[in-house]
């Protein structure tokens, strides 16, 4: 692991960065369970199975004075008239922050805390995002034509819970209606983390 300071460029037209550890690909099939709309998710993989988001990421030790960042692209689609959307997730230390800044693009970011609030905040080019301690975050793309393209940062220690949501989903579910995105009751969520 290289212990110097460094510098990468943001490469513009390809949407990533000059120097990364990883890139993953993320396609519908691996968000089985994270949209509303079953048929329509169905009728969606049989066609293929679109890149729904990608992150490429700068790995950092996992120590509290560390900060991975990277570049996540979710890129424009719907299931059903549901926007495609991260599959979200706490951080496994509670008490750890993130930062995200847009980059490209038009979306939200949708956070939510075990208290049972929730916030979404848009997410435009030069607007930034404070993810505050304990509060689960999911990046969704209300464009029907742009890539939404943010950089995130956070603490090396927090590690990812993707269980938490996985079990119980979101509160609310960000949908087209009427030609303009709308946040609405996610038919997913779980009151009771019964499964
Ligand atoms: C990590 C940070 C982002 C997300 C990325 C993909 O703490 O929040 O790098 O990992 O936006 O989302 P997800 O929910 O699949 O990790
Ligand atoms: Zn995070």
């Amino acid at each position: 692991m290289n212990m110097q300071p460094f510098g990468a460029e943001i490469l513009d037209s390809e949407n990533r960065l000059s120097h990364f550890n990883t890139h993953v690909r993320r396609p519908l099939s691996s968000l089985r369970d994270h949209f509303a709309d079953q048929t329509a998710f169905s009728r969606m993989l049989q066609a293929g199975d679109p890149i729904v988001y990608e992150v490429y990421e700068v790995h950092r030790p996992a120590t509290a004075g560390e900060l991975p960042h990277g570049l996540s692209i979710v890129h424009p689609g719907r299931v059903g008239d549901e926007y495609f959307m991260t599959k979200g997730h706490f951080h496994t230390v509670r008490g750890t922050a993130e930062i995200y800044y847009c980059l490209k693009g038009h979306g939200l970011l949708l956070m939510q805390n075990e208290a049972g609030e929730w916030v979404a905040e848009e997410l435009r080019p030069r607007r930034l995002v404070y993810v505050a301690p304990g509060w689960a975050h999911r990046s969704i793309n209300v464009s029907e034509t742009e890539d939404l393209v943010t950089l995130f940062v956070y603490p090396g220690h927090a590690g990812h819970d993707y269980s938490s949501i996985e079990r119980r989903g979101f509160l609310k579910s960000i949908q087209r209606d009427d030609g303009t995105f709308r946040v609405v009751d996610s038919p997913k969520w779980c009151a009771v983390a019964e499964k």
